[in-house]
């Protein structure tokens, strides 16, 4: 006997992805993730959210976390994303996120999750005293995509890992529950410039909201001073940038600084290195620092803007999470009926 093919999921293209509202967000975020979602609005049906229900795996006062929501979503208008065509909306305001999410805990495994390295960077040495919400964390972003049966996720490079445990849920429920190309197997859409933007100070950690120094990344609300003095003093070695991108192995920092600038250009670093190869850091930082200036000011004027309307933005987040509805219900309700659930309505 032959092993037949597996059917492959047939259903339409979808863009779907996430930021958490837990802090503000930093260059990282904006190259990682904001400025390809701009790009993916036009060519696919785009869903994008605000991780509050991810944010409050570790703490957030809940005097603050709606605000935090809304500085997301007004950091996602001001990036150039237009909520006529992507859908912007708080994860916690659709329950099929937390629906999937169960369902989905009980597909995947332990062992699975027990590999995750974000969880265990993210826990360090309290592993006992973190919630079991950051544990199951990669569980509830494979519900967050498949909820859409999104094909399509842009993300930075540090949620490789989680997609790759999203692919696996999808696979292992298609299999379990006999529904061959129910869920896709989503792209994690990571390739480009800006996937992995490093922390200032250490070339070897990547940008990231919680580091404790501000110094280590760029803040989107960041005003001109403030992002000229944080290039000035990155660190760097004693060297002047070489002619040829592939030396810049072995030195973190001036790949970090040269993959930054090519990200805010459009351009390669090979192109940057044709630019400023030879040059010390002396002419490259003052350099980094007008074009970072340069593409950072619009950004943070519009989510200023944004930002002095609450009112526009609650209703550009109700309005998404109306729309992410009508899409993720019917997912979550086929997905209870191939479980097995009563099939009744309370
Ligand atoms: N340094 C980075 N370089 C490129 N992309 C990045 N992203 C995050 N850091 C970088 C991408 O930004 C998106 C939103 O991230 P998030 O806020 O949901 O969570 P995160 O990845 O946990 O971000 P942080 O800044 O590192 O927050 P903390 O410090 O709270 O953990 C994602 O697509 C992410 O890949």
């Amino acid at each position: 006997m032959t092993d037949q093919p597996t059917p492959a999921y047939a259903g339409p293209e979808r863009v779907l992805s996430g930021v958490q509202p837990s802090g503000a967000l930093h260059l990282g975020n904006y190259l990682g993730a904001l400025k390809k979602f701009v790009a993916l609005q036009d060519q696919f049906p785009t869903f994008l959210f605000v991780a509050d229900m991810h944010a409050i795996t570790v703490w957030q006062d809940p005097a603050l976390l709606a605000d935090q929501t809304r500085e997301i979503a007004a950091a996602y208008l001001a990036a150039g994303l237009d909520p006529k065509k992507a859908a912007i909306f708080p994860q916690s305001a659709v329950r099929a996120h937390a629906e999937l999410a169960w369902v989905f805990n009980c597909v995947a495994r332990l062992g699975w999750l027990d590999r995750m390295t974000q969880f265990k960077e993210k826990s360090g040495k309290h592993k006992e005293r973190s919630s079991i919400g950051l544990y199951t964390y990669p569980v509830l972003q494979a519900a967050d995509i498949l909820a859409y049966k999104a094909t399509r996720v842009p993300v930075g490079e540090d949620q490789k890992q989680h997609l790759e445990l999203t692919r696996d849920i999808a696979a292992k429920f298609n299999n379990d529950f006999n529904a061959p190309g129910f869920f896709p197997q989503p792209d994690p859409m990571i390739q480009g410039p800006g996937a992995r933007i490093m922390s200032l100070r250490d070339g070897s950690a990547k940008m990231s909201k919680s580091d404790p120094s501000d110094l280590s990344r760029i803040n989107l609300t960041d005003d001109a001073d403030t992002i000229a003095k944080k290039i000035k003093k990155a660190t760097t070695d004693p060297n002047p940038l070489p002619e040829d991108a592939a030396d810049l192995d072995g030195r973190p920092e001036a790949k970090n600084l040269v993959g930054i600038y090519g990200a805010l250009a459009g351009i390669s670093s090979a192109e940057v290195l044709k630019q400023f190869g030879g040059q010390g850091f002396g002419a490259f930082k003052p350099a980094l620092a007008d074009l970072a200036v340069e593409s950072l000011a619009p950004v943070s004027d519009a989510m200023r803007r944004f930002l002095g309307d609450k009112a526009e933005i609650d209703k550009v987040l109700a309005d998404g999470a109306g729309r992410a509805s009508e899409i993720a219900e019917p997912v979550v309700a086929e997905v209870k009926r191939l479980v097995g659930f009563w099939p009744g309505r309370a």
